[in-house]
């Protein structure tokens, strides 16, 4: 068990906010600053302590922020700096810290350092990007980009491919060269210096690639190799980021969290071991993966409840065990929502919101909500294809149709389940025009045509909603200290409907059930367990009295959070 002291981001929840979609101020059809500062207010009252904006700097717009020119600005389309440094006042008054996202993997391709890189080999800013020269007259090796084609771009000016492992607007960075390390440094001293409080960084594990550049393997039908083999956990990784800690970030009071493709946990614990001093968590891609199938992401497979067990209990016990912390959450801008995912969005959409939260917000690590969560926002179910705004998404049409030869209503299924965009439609505030979002006649992403029955306002109203049960969610995590530090232990393991864990403490324990069933069932609490006395913490139902043999009935997606007095540690 850790210490119960703890950092401040222990025993935080943090609220994601997409900023494009979450309040429009000047009614243009796109979110901006002013409006989420007019809504954190909305965020203190559910409770959260962090809130993570996405990408809100200068940019084309051809990844939604991903593909930054220039990290010392905000996007005309979202305000300006002194609305930044009012929304970050304004948070801080109120009590929330503010994290930014952190996109130093690459760039856009109209930042300046890559427009003089691709004037000449002997620019001073060439070495900033990776220049190749054609192997035999072609790419450099056979990767592929995730948003489609090859991950390399030829310029005929140059006599050479660079790098982009994303779209081909976002060359990569060459974090070989030194110079483009103190670049990134430095950005990062100007947004602290303003006060803020950490960094999310995107796809940290994969700025070192591997020198020799080898070719991955084809995988899914795709036409391109893997570049994870080549560019995740690369050789040079935490060399970089022990320069970043002591360098940076080891002089403020900061919280970072490093997302890490293609990290299993033996990786990810090298990232935040406390003792390495590198990262304080990172965002896995595990139980994401659950449901990939021969098209990746793309796939009509649910997950199962037997592998979501074994993933989420593995990170849970080995991040403990090797001085790391977890990041927990179901959900963000490139995800399909929670509830549509892994709950049920049709007649249990409430029930299953409400579990799915108890079982994450009860694990050791930092909640993240990912903003409508906690209202349970749905996929979208009836968007065409012209609809979409995603790049990966469209690429993702293209692909199912040209190259696999998929039918229209095969590959509407697939990004009906799983598109980016289903996260990215306006967030929900009441049933006006927009939901509340924008008083524009066209919003840049359709709003989810559910939004007449899903919204704050209508939340708000009623006492058994999920806005309501995530507040309290989120209030008995700072209320019970052992939801922070207690031991994690997974019991019946093999129950195919039902995962239930403990959280050990000193003098008591937690006990959490979670049904996935979409029935009543029976459910038996551990032996060593059942005699002791106990109250309900939180449930999404009945209060679960169980009978003399340990037996309680369970409704449809129950979920339920016992407080045990008495249980010795193990
Ligand atoms: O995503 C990184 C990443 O691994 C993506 O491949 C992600 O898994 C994909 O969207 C899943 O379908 C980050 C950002 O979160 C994402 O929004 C950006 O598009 C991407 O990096 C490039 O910056």
């Amino acid at each position: 068990m850790m210490n119960e002291s703890g950092k401040w981001w222990q025993k935080s929840v943090v609220y994601q906010v997409y900023p494009k979609s979450f309040n429009d101020s000047n009614n243009d059809g796109v979110g901006d600053l002013n409006g989420i500062t007019e809504k954190l207010s909305y965020i203190k009252e559910l409770g959260a302590d962090i809130i993570w904006l996405n990408p809100i700097y200068d940019s084309p717009h051809v990844d939604n922020g991903y593909d930054i020119s220039n990290y010392r600005s905000i996007d005309a389309s979202l305000g300006t700096m002194m609305d930044f440094d009012q929304l970050l006042k304004r948070s801080h008054d109120l009590g929330l810290k503010v994290i930014l996202d952190l996109v130093v993997n690459h760039t856009s391709d109209q930042h300046p350092w890559f427009k003089e890189s691709k004037k000449s080999k002997n620019s001073s800013y060439h070495d900033y990007y990776i220049w190749k020269n054609p192997v035999e007259g072609h790419e450099p090796n056979n990767w592929g980009s995730s948003f489609g084609g090859s991950s390399w771009e030829y310029v005929k000016s140059v006599g050479q491919y660079y790098l982009h492992l994303f779209a081909k607007q976002q060359p990569d960075l060459n974090w070989e060269n030194p110079k483009v390390r103190q670049e990134v440094f430095d950005v990062m001293r100007f947004w602290l210096d303003k006060g803020i409080d950490g960094f999310r960084m995107d796809v940290i594990s994969l700025i070192s690639k591997k020198p020799d550049f080898p070719d991955g393997t084809i995988v899914q039908k795709k036409k391109f190799g893997d570049y994870y083999y080549g560019a995740a956990n690369g050789p040079r990784v935490h060399d970089y980021l022990k320069e970043m800690n002591k360098e940076v970030l080891s002089h403020y009071d900061v919280v970072t969290v490093g997302e890490t493709p293609h990290t299993n946990v033996e990786e990810a614990v090298k990232y935040v071991d406390r003792r390495r001093q590198e990262l304080d968590m990172v965002f896995h891609f595990d139980h994401m993966h659950l449901d990939y199938g021969e098209y990746g992401k793309f796939s009509k497979n649910r997950f199962k409840l037997l592998d979501l067990k074994d993933v989420l209990s593995r990170w849970q016990t080995e991040m403990a065990k090797h001085h790391g912390w977890n990041s927990l959450y179901w959900s963000n801008h490139d995800q399909a929502r929670a509830v549509s995912r892994f709950g049920n969005d049709g007649k249990y959409r409430v029930s299953s919101a409400k579990m799915l939260g108890t079982l994450l917000h009860m694990m050791q690590g930092t909640p993240y909500i990912y903003e409508g969560e906690e209202i349970g926002m749905t996929n979208v179910h009836d968007a065409k294809i012209s609809d979409y705004n995603d790049l990966e998404t469209l690429d993702i049409y293209n692909r199912f149709q040209n190259d696999y030869h998929l039918t229209e209503e095969e590959t509407m299924k697939a990004i009906h389940m799983k598109s980016r965009d289903n996260a990215r439609t306006p967030m929900q505030w009441d049933e006006s025009k927009n939901a509340g979002f924008s008083k524009a006649d066209k919003t840049w992403l359709k709003v989810n045509s559910n939004f007449r029955s899903i919204n704050v306002a209508r939340a708000k109203d009623n006492p058994d909603s999920v806005f309501y049960y995530y507040q309290k969610l989120i209030q008995i995590r700072h209320d019970y200290p052992i939801i922070t530090t207690g031991q994690y232990r997974l019991i019946d393991a093999n129950n195919p409907n039902v995962f239930s864990y403990e959280r050990i403490g000193n003098d008591n324990t937690l006990l959490v059930i979670c049904s996935f069933a979409e029935k009543k069932i029976q459910y038996k609490v551990p032996d060593d367990l059942k005699k002791l006395d106990h109250k309900v913490l939180i449930s999404n139902g009945d209060q679960y009295e169980w009978d003399t043999s340990g037996d309680v009935v369970l409704q449809p997606y129950a979920a339920v959070v016992y407080l045990i007095q008495g249980k010795e540690m193990l």
